[in-house]
Parts: C-alpha cells; structure tokens; sequence
C-alpha cells in the first residue's frame, strides 16, 4: 500500500522548499503526499525580498480537515506554521486523529527573511509541539534560537545544544549545520538520546542550495513513513539533499532551488518513445 503523507507548510511560490519541496520529496520516495497550506510565500524580483501572505484559520482548518478525514496518515510533517491559532489548532488535531510519525521542522528563519517566527511563536512550538515530535529539524539559526546558545561553531557546541534541544521534550533531534557550519564539511548532527551521529558530507561549490532544509526534513518524513528506523532514514536523507544541492536549478540570477529529482535521475523517467508518438 502507498504510504500517505501530510505536509503543514507554507506555499513556496518558487517551487523549491515549503509545500512544494514537501510533495516532490514524497513523490521521490513512491509515497503520497497531502498539503495544507498555512500561507503563501512570494520573492520580489525587484527588491528580492520575501513577503508571506497568511491563508486564514478557518480555511487552515478546512484542510486539516479534509487530510484527516480517513484517520491518522502514515506521516506528518511540519514547517512554516506562522501564528498562534495555527499551533493550537495543528496540535489539536495531532491529539484528535492520535497522529503519530511527527517530523517538526521549526521554520523559524527563511534563507532571505530572518525575522519569519516571533518569540511567543518559539514558546508555543516549544510547548505545544515539540513535545508530540519524533524528531525536530533545526537548522543553526533555528538552533541558537532553541538552545539559547549565541554561537555554534565547533562540534562541541552542536552536542551540547543538541541535548539541550533533546531536553524540550522531542525524541530525537537532526541538527542541520550543513552549509552554514564553519569549515570544509556540510555537518549534521543527529541525537536520539543514546547515541550523538555526526553526518558529514563535502561542501558543494553551489548556490542551488535554497529549499534544502524542507526537503532533508521532507525525506526524513518519508523515509519513517516508509518504515525506515530514524537513523537509516537521517543517513539516506542527508544523500537525498546532497545530490538534490548539487544538480540544482536556477530561477534567476539570485534564487537556486535543490532538485528534488536529481537522486533518483527523474529526468529520465516518462522517456516519450516514438512508437507513441
Ligand atoms: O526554508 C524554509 C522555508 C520554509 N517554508 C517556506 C519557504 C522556506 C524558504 O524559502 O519558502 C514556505
């Protein structure tokens, strides 16, 4: 049976990271993929700014609604949430339908816009959410936040935030130094409590790296939903991302999405023969 799959994310009119990275990264992995739309997001050719457009509740809800119609779905994951009653709504529907394989990428910063989630945002997803988390997927701006830690720089300040962040109550935690992480290597670091992982992988020389944090989370989402063990489905993601980085797209002179469909070769597939045409 084909795994199903709920995204609750921001619309990325570009096409590379929030829903959008969400169902290609399902669709790369054979699994279906579900939307809600918390809002939509746009870039400004002129001033290159994002601007983020609120979808309201009761259409939020709606879809909730219509996604959880036949009970829990087999994953679900997280990003762009955006306000107050999106959080207590998302949570009550978590509890409602017994919704398990949580996957909470706590969209805080986008890659243009630092200042996406306020500070009682932050104290709300850490309450209400993080708690019903299998795993949370915070980038390093993202974890400064969370672990209230100023500078993470060394592999010894991903550990200590990483519990940290682990202590807020998820049960395990995907750091995703990745390009940011100072040095040669793209470094991840995954603690489930047990055992801390560093997952490292060349630097590339690119900038199509935009949407790749929704999309690592994205196929971590897959992959549990797939039946992976959370560590095998951390590992096989980070080479989802690498590759999806280095066959990336521009969309213009500024912004450079991952694509999704470099690991599986996706430009290979519906191969028109001429039989048919
Ligand atoms: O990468 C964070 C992110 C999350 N959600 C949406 C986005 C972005 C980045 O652009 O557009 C909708």
């Amino acid at each position: 049976m084909v795994k199903k799959i709920l995204t609750v994310a921001g619309s990325d009119a570009g096409g590379g990271a929030g829903i959008q990275a969400d169902l290609k990264t399902f669709e790369e992995y054979g699994t279906f993929g579900l939307s809600t739309i918390t809002s939509i997001l746009t870039v400004s050719p002129k001033t290159k700014t994002p601007s983020i457009y609120p979808i309201p509740i009761e259409i939020v809800e709606k879809q909730l609604e219509t996604a959880f119609s036949g009970g829990p779905l087999d994953a679900l994951k997280i990003g762009l949430l955006g306000s107050l009653p999106v959080i207590d709504l998302l949570e009550a529907s978590i509890k409602k339908v017994n919704q398990s394989h949580v996957v909470l990428d706590p969209v805080m910063a986008v890659k243009t816009n630092k200042e996406v989630l306020q500070p009682e945002l932050v104290k709300a997803m850490i309450s209400k959410l993080i708690p019903l988390a299998d795993i949370i997927t915070p980038n390093l701006v993202e974890t400064s936040i969370l672990a209230d830690m100023p500078i993470i720089e060394t592999e010894e300040d991903m550990t200590l935030a990483a519990k940290k962040i682990f202590n807020l109550g998820a049960k395990s935690v995907i750091i995703k130094g990745g390009d940011r992480f100072k040095g040669n290597s793209a470094t991840d670091l995954f603690y489930d409590g047990k055992q801390f992982l560093f997952i490292h992988e060349d630097k590339l020389e690119t900038n199509t790296n935009h949407g790749a944090g929704c999309s690592f989370a994205a196929a971590i989402t897959a992959g549990i939903a797939k039946g992976l063990d959370m560590e095998t489905s951390v590992k096989l993601a980070k080479k989802y991302v690498t590759s999806a980085i280095k066959y990336g797209v521009y969309l213009n002179d500024f912004t450079g999405y991952v694509w999704h469909g470099a690991f599986q070769e996706a430009t290979n597939r519906m191969i028109i023969g001429d039989d048919f045409k």
